[in-house]
């Protein structure tokens, strides 16, 4: 495949360059924003650097039969597939969500409608109008937010409905684990009951009346006795588990996560610590990939404020890290 870089002062430029020198067919593999070169990039200015390969390439492999290749996408798709790239998406995703979008109103899109149609891309990766099941387990990595995340919807739901949600620290190995649960569950003035075993945790699930949050250790579901709390778990009906995930966790992290974890076959996911990462960007490919829906996004230590239900519009704007208004999109 012969792929070249061109650099100008904006995307629009560089991939007019591109279409000139690779012709008609070339495609966007990257833009990024690269320092611009001699005096100029010492001071700061930076300019629009875009990979582009030529589609027509004769070493390519021999093209997919007509009814599996995925549709062109015209010129002007391929200038807003260029600017989601830029946002850090990758070609692929960008490319389905620029499909979305009608080729009558591609030409002079604004951000407002990429916006739309990358809501529209994200909304089967979001559960926000989930109602509680009798179970909601937290699993994943230590320190990834599994307590706190816990303690804000508890604190949430108690303020919201007046409704204590009880609390189940299966979380039983570490000192100070179960501690820190037990404060939150005495300010909410939620029930809390430690289940050190698996069968003190059957008994906890069994005994449960209403919805219970369980927390667990920050440990791999392949060590022993975590696969016994998981079996426990499994015995008992409307058990929802949510794989939490820090937004900052590098791709490659992320996948070894959702393999270590797949065993616990998670059916929400949790992204916490949105307030310390740049954008959901990277993350994005591999959400999709995995189609594990996210039920919460955390955005902060403070416990209740920092929670909020994953809405399409709210993981679009995290994904584009750019603050939208949900009514304002939906018109
Ligand atoms: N910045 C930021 N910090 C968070 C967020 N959620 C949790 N934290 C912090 O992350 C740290 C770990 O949180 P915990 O809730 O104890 O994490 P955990 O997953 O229960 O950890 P283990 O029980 O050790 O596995 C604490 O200092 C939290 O305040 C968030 O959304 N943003
Ligand atoms: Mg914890």
């Amino acid at each position: 495949m012969q792929l070249k870089t061109f650099r100008q002062s904006t995307v629009r430029e560089a991939l007019r360059e591109a279409r000139e020198t690779l012709g008609p067919d070339a495609f966007v593999l990257k833009t990024e924003m690269v320092p611009a070169p001699g005096l100029r990039g010492l001071l700061g200015a930076r300019e629009v650097q875009l990979t582009a390969a030529l589609a027509q390439d004769v070493s390519a492999p021999r093209p997919l039969p007509e009814e599996r290749r995925p549709p062109v996408i015209d010129r002007e798709g391929e200038a807003l597939v260029a600017r989601l790239v830029a946002s850090g998406l990758d070609q692929p995703m960008a490319a389905d969500i620029v499909r979305g979008i009608p080729e009558s109103m591609r030409r002079g899109a604004t951000a407002s409608r990429l916006f739309r149609a990358l809501v529209d891309e994200v909304t089967p990766l979001t559960a926000a109008a989930d109602q509680f099941a009798r179970a909601e387990v937290f699993i994943g990595p230590p320190g990834v937010g599994k307590t706190t995340t816990i303690a804000k919807i508890a604190a949430r739901e108690r303020a919201a409905h007046g409704r204590a949600l009880g609390m189940i620290a299966a979380d039983g190995f570490r000192a100070g684990a179960v501690e820190q649960l037990r404060t939150y569950a005495d300010i909410i003035g939620s029930t809390f009951t430690v289940a050190r075993t698996s069968e003190e945790l059957d008994r906890a699930l069994s005994g449960a009346r209403h919805t219970v949050l369980v927390d667990t250790a920050g440990r791999s579901p392949k060590d022993g006795s975590v696969a016994e709390q998981l079996n426990a778990l499994a015995r008992h009906r409307s058990v929802r588990t949510h794989l939490v995930l820090a937004a900052d966790t590098s791709v490659s992290s992320a996948r070894r996560i959702f393999d270590t974890y797949a065993e616990a076959r998670p059916t929400r996911v949790v992204i916490t610590k949105l307030d310390e990462s740049d954008s959901l960007a990277p993350l994005s490919s591999l959400l999709r990939e995995r189609g594990i829906p996210i039920s919460y996004i955390t955005t902060g230590q403070c416990v209740p404020e920092d929670l909020e239900r994953a809405t399409p519009v709210l993981l679009a704007s995290a994904i584009l890290s750019e603050s939208y208004d949900e009514t304002a999109v939906r018109s």
